[in-house]
């Protein structure tokens, strides 16, 4: 009996793994080739509701949305996932108070951002600076411009520009890098604006608090959706951009369910039962683990008559 119990929970186990939907495991494909970049902070932006903004890179740097214009919830920008939201910016932005672990002498910054406007003027994507004078350095649109811009030692900008690499209402993946002396700019994985030699950034030696969608003073505001902040202690290639572009292919379309199946009378007296709506490999598995099960209770009949 105790046989018996074994294989009919085994068969329910079976039964329960094939009619789960794939669509329930999906997960996010993004996230985790950011991840495996080891982000020293990233922000996905997500966030319902409240004023912290999580830190997805595992090291619990959260953000604060601070500013009186921001809404939560915006359309995600992964084409990949679209549960993880994003922010609609028009003035306000996320602060990410000064700490050691921003000080890289060699970093990275990346955003997918989607400009409600291209226009003349200027929006700050990601930022580390102070409120008055002096930054660090500062990814924005300007324009339809992308602009990376890192003050060096000598208190001197160096400077990327993508001229036209933005579209209104279009969305962009910007990977942004500084090795310690090139500068490079990625927009939708492909290198613009060239190498640029630059000298020592600044930002190992300030005390800069980091913004996303506007300067740290709260001006220079970006006015759309970003999504997906990531900042990086290492510059890095345009392979890494192509692969994080390649983790967001849109998901393969789900395929259109059966019907439900229905057991209908197709003859008459006397009546011939048929089952329609299920496809061949579901009737074939059901069929299959009917006869398991009878191969099972033949075994289990033949043991209690051994045993008789
Ligand atoms: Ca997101």
């Amino acid at each position: 009996m105790r046989r018996l119990k074994t294989v009919l929970v085994v068969v329910w186990a079976l039964l329960l793994v094939l009619l789960v939907p794939s669509s329930a495991w999906a997960v996010s494909t993004y996230e985790p080739a950011v991840v495996a970049d080891t982000p020293l902070a990233y922000y996905r932006l997500g966030e319902a509701s409240g004023t912290s903004a999580a830190d997805a890179s595992g090291n619990s740097r959260s953000g604060t949305y601070t500013g009186s214009t921001y809404t939560l919830g915006a359309a995600s920008l992964l084409a990949s996932e679209s549960t993880n939201t994003a922010v609609s910016f028009s003035g306000g932005r996320v602060a990410v108070s000064d700490a050691a672990w921003m000080d890289a002498s060699a970093f990275t910054v990346e955003a997918l951002v989607k400009p409600s406007t291209v226009a003349a003027g200027v929006g700050v994507i990601i930022a580390r600076s102070n409120p008055t004078s002096y930054e660090s350095f500062d990814l924005r649109r300007n324009g339809s411009d992308v602009v990376w811009r890192v003050m060096n030692t000598g208190f001197a900008y160096n400077t990327v520009t993508c001229s036209g690499a933005l579209t209104a209402d279009t969305k962009a993946h910007i990977m942004a890098t500084h090795s310690g002396s090139v500068m490079k700019v990625y927009v939708n994985g492909t290198q613009c604006g060239g190498d640029v030699s630059a000298s020592a950034p600044r930002n190992p030696s300030i005390n800069e608090a980091m913004s996303i969608g506007a300067l740290g003073n709260g001006s220079s505001s970006f006015a759309g959706t970003i999504d997906e902040a990531a900042y990086y202690g290492t510059a890095l290639t345009e392979a890494r951009a192509d692969a994080h572009i390649a983790a967001d292919a849109e998901p393969e379309p789900e395929p259109e369910p059966d019907p439900d199946p229905v057991l209908t009378c197709t003859e008459a007296s006397p009546c011939v039962m048929t089952l329609e709506g299920q496809d061949d490999f579901e009737v074939a598995t059901v069929v299959g683990l009917g006869v398991l099960v009878m191969i099972q209770l033949v075994g289990v009949i033949g043991s209690w008559g051994r045993r008789g």
